[in-house]
């Protein structure tokens, strides 16, 4: 069972994401629980404030040390990976979704505004994660990135039909490209090969297929 804590300031953005398809039933089958707690809701101060202006001046506003910290500290157990979303962190990518699918509990950290103070990834955060080089609003999409990737890893999650398709990716191809009826729409046919019947030659032709739009997609990269 992964447990998956998210915090962040805005809770809202997370159950249209959590509450449908593979995510929903992952959580059904008991084989992970996701909770998201508001920042606000660990904060002392009498209005809520989660933020503040920074320290030697500059725009934005920065995420507050104490709800953090009173956030971590009261979801964090020995098992516990503390995660904070941030443009500057280590580049996401499948092997760290496979590495964290295998964790026990994961505290994700959504950073807002301009930031968040220096000292909650100094003293509280064991891996600063970034979804790619360009800029977001915050750390929500990110964390919704890494949920989606990481819990579809999670064992007993896909069906065997559908951890095929991970391990094709994962061998370092793309896909062949895939087709369904009708045989002809607008003028659009089908490739001969797949209606023929012929298994051992529909599997030559993917493979030739894989190769072709995995070479072409390197040459733009
Ligand atoms: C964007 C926060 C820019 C901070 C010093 C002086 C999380 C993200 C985010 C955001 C800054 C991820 C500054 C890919 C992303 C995220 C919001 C920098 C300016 N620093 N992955 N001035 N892209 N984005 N603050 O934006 O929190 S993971």
């Amino acid at each position: 069972m992964l447990q998956i804590d998210v915090l962040t300031l805005f809770p809202g953005m997370f159950p249209g994401v959590l509450g449908e398809s593979i995510l929903k039933r992952a959580e059904k089958k008991r084989l992970v629980r996701i909770a998201v707690h508001d920042i606000r809701s660990y904060s002392r101060d009498k209005h809520k404030k989660a933020d503040d202006t920074p320290y030697g001046g500059g725009p934005g506003m920065i995420l507050t040390v104490q709800p953090i910290f009173d956030g971590v500290r009261s979801l964090k157990n020995k098992n516990s990976k503390v995660i904070l979303l941030s443009p500057g962190g280590k580049r996401f990518d499948q092997a760290l979704a496979n590495g964290l699918a295998r964790q026990k509990h994961l505290i994700l950290i959504c950073g807002r505004y301009e930031g968040v103070d220096e000292r909650v990834s100094k003293a509280l955060v064991t891996d600063e994660v970034s979804i790619g080089d360009y800029v977001l609003t915050g750390g929500e999409v990110p964390a919704m990135v890494l949920i989606d990737a990481v819990v579809r890893m999670v064992p007993g999650v896909l069906g065997n039909k559908e951890s095929a398709v991970s391990d094709s990716f994962q061998s370092g191809l793309l896909e062949y490209p895939q087709y369904t009826r009708p045989r002809e729409y607008k003028g659009l046919k089908v490739p001969q090969v797949l209606l023929s019947g012929d298994h051992e030659k529909i599997k030559e032709w993917r493979m030739k297929e894989s190769l072709k739009k995995t070479k072409k997609s390197k040459r733009k990269a």
